[in-house]
């Protein structure tokens, strides 16, 4: 088990388009494991690989309040979602410290596997379904931050980029 390093927007590496996981092997079920320990340390509700920079099409997911719901997704296809939006306020533990509205369908259905390549599909709404869409969108290189204004991206970029530097 092992707590992994994330990457912090504007890391260029958020950016890269995740490959599809072929093999259902130990190497998959040891990063499952340490993307789950990665993410209840941090904490949050939800991290992709892209955010540990594996490039490989993989969500780990607990939106319980008991932290023990554990939901693994490899390879996950959104195969429909509604036509009715709504807003979120949302962070990201690429991009600490900011939280923004950003609307997205209000319900998704998705088809995945599990570790052991199990295909299942699930029906999501509310946080899940958010959380889902967060984070296919980084297997697809994609960042909340892209949603909002280019000026609220470039605020956010210049902060993050300062901290950087002070931490260092
Ligand atoms: O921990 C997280 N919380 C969160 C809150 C609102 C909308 C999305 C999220 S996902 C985030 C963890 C993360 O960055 N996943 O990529
Ligand atoms: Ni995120």
């Amino acid at each position: 088990m092992a707590v992994l390093t994330i990457l912090r927007y504007p890391d260029p590496r958020l950016h890269q388009l995740a490959k599809p996981v072929e093999k259902f092997d130990e190497r998959l079920r040891t990063l499952v494991s340490d993307m789950a320990e990665t993410m209840y340390a941090a904490p949050g509700v939800g991290l992709a690989a892209t955010q540990v920079d594996v490039h490989e099409r993989l969500i780990v997911i607990d939106v319980s309040d008991t932290k023990d719901k554990l939901q693994v997704f490899v390879n996950p296809e959104i195969l429909g979602a509604s036509d009715d939006a709504k807003v979120y306020e949302e962070g990201c533990l690429s991009v600490p410290g900011f939280y923004e509205e950003v609307e997205r369908p209000d319900r998704v259905r998705v088809r995945a596997c599990d570790e052991h390549g199990k295909a299942f599909e699930v029906d999501a709404d509310g946080l899940l379904a958010v959380c889902l869409q967060h984070e296919i969108d980084h297997l697809n290189g994609r960042v909340f931050v892209q949603y909002l204004s280019r000026l609220k991206q470039s605020r956010i970029r210049s902060k993050l980029l300062k901290s950087e530097r002070e931490v260092a």
